[in-house]
């Protein structure tokens, strides 16, 4: 239902022309921030339905407020299809976001001022890891690790030596922009040579984990969190997983601990999705994801422009503009982008000199296209737009006619029929 026939259109007005406004945004323009998605209508139907009015403090068959039953299908709907998606022994489906989650798992393990090894936030971390400006980074100890400067790859060598002397109480891996997979089965050895517990953070992967395209780190790490509306394509919001040994610790961080009221919309909307992930057509989709984010890779690397580490593993880029483009920073990039209808964001890069809001990189992801049908050939002919766009950042005619092409992939490519 789209605000056109909506109640909201006579009710509300004004946020029924935004919703109306950022569904035609959606269809008109190409979205490539790696973190994002297109949910299918049936995910959206869960999400925006009558779930969102029912309180269901507690876990299922266990809740402090009458009239759950449907909210304990839902929940069990949810927890059931992700442990068959990720076989992990307990998982928690409430947290209302990634890093919800990743909060979750300190309270369940740390004392404020315990201490995090995590990988840095200019080397593809995130937030949450344990940056200063975080609630992570203000109530632990953290250090961080990062990749080679001349490989782009996590340096695990270097790790494992920060780790014996810094001797941190969770080494936390996982990344937002780093895009080459994980070495689990390294981390966890580190983790256990230091005592120390191991979270893998799978926030952008939970997709390509489910789907097997990725490796899983279930049996490597302690806790492994996760976001639920990126390439897995769920309701929004978070999950833990973890063995049994942490599980009521894990409830209990989540409920009472650090929310309260679960979003049963959202877990509703995770279940469907989830339910979607099982069937084959989403490993298609997983793959896919990876070999377009490759070709991608392929346009650049001719043109001159460098991922970080040389390509990825996954569905994002980080491509590194200071040697192609030394004067045009990842600001400028992403509103140039922005001009002609891609939507991308900049990014900082290994060794950054300028600041978060200013960056000399950008960071694409193919989720979102892959979901319109994004195949090889139209993912190149998107790599050579950007190219063209980003070598003629200041050129109206150049940004026309890609722009006229980008028109023509969304209408070739609809979001939703
Ligand atoms: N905002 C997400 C991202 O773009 O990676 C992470 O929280």
């Amino acid at each position: 239902m789209t605000p056109t026939d909506s109640h909201l259109r006579e009710t509300d007005p004004a946020v029924a022309e935004a919703i109306a406004g950022e569904e035609r945004r959606q269809e008109n323009n190409l979205e490539m921030i790696a973190s994002e998605n297109h949910v299918s209508e049936a995910v959206m139907e869960a999400q925006g339905s009558v779930m969102t009015n029912k309180y269901a403090e507690g876990y299922p068959g266990e809740r402090y407020y009458g009239g759950c039953e449907h909210m304990d299908t839902v929940e069990n709907l949810a927890i059931d299809r992700a442990k068959e998606l990720y076989g992990a022994d307990h998982i928690n489906v409430q947290p209302h976001s990634g890093t919800q989650a990743n909060m979750g798992v300190y309270f369940a393990t740390l004392e404020p001022g315990d201490r995090i090894l995590s990988l840095d936030l200019n080397h593809g971390g995130h937030l949450s890891h344990g940056h200063h400006v975080n609630f992570s980074g203000q109530l632990y100890e953290v250090e961080q690790y990062g990749v080679d400067p001349e490989t782009g790859y996590i340096d695990y060598d270097a790790l494992a030596e920060q780790a014996a002397e810094f001797d941190p109480d969770m080494i936390v891996s996982g990344s937002s922009a780093y895009p080459r997979e994980f070495e689990w089965d390294r981390l966890a050895t580190v983790a256990d040579e230091v005592d120390a517990y191991h979270l893998a953070d799978i926030a952008h992967i939970t997709g390509l984990v489910a789907a097997g395209v990725h490796s899983s780190p279930v049996d490597h790490a302690d806790f492994v969190t996760g976001s639920t509306h990126k390439t897995i394509r769920a309701g929004r919001g978070g999950m833990i997983m973890t063995t049994d040994e942490h599980a009521e610790a894990v409830d209990k961080a989540i409920f009472p601990g650090g929310q309260g009221g679960p979003l049963m919309h959202n877990i509703a909307g995770k279940a469907v999705g989830f339910g979607e992930a099982l069937e084959p057509e989403f490993v298609e989709y997983a793959e896919r994801t990876v070999s377009n984010a490759r070709t991608l890779a392929d346009v650049f690397t001719d043109a001159g422009i460098q991922p970080v580490s040389g390509g990825t593993d996954k569905h994002l880029l980080l491509l590194d503009l200071r040697d192609s483009h030394p004067d045009l920073t990842g600001e400028e990039a992403e509103e140039a982008l922005d001009d002609i209808g891609i939507t991308a964001n900049k990014n900082t890069v290994p060794g950054e000199t300028r600041s978060p809001f200013v960056t000399s990189g950008i960071r694409v992801g193919t989720p979102a296209l892959t979901t319109r049908g994004f195949d090889a050939n139209a993912m190149e002919t998107v790599g050579e737009l950007i190219v063209e766009r980003l070598n003629n950042p200041d050129d109206p005619d150049v940004a026309a006619e890609v722009r006229d092409e980008v028109d023509r992939l969304c209408a070739e490519f609809p979001v939703y029929e």
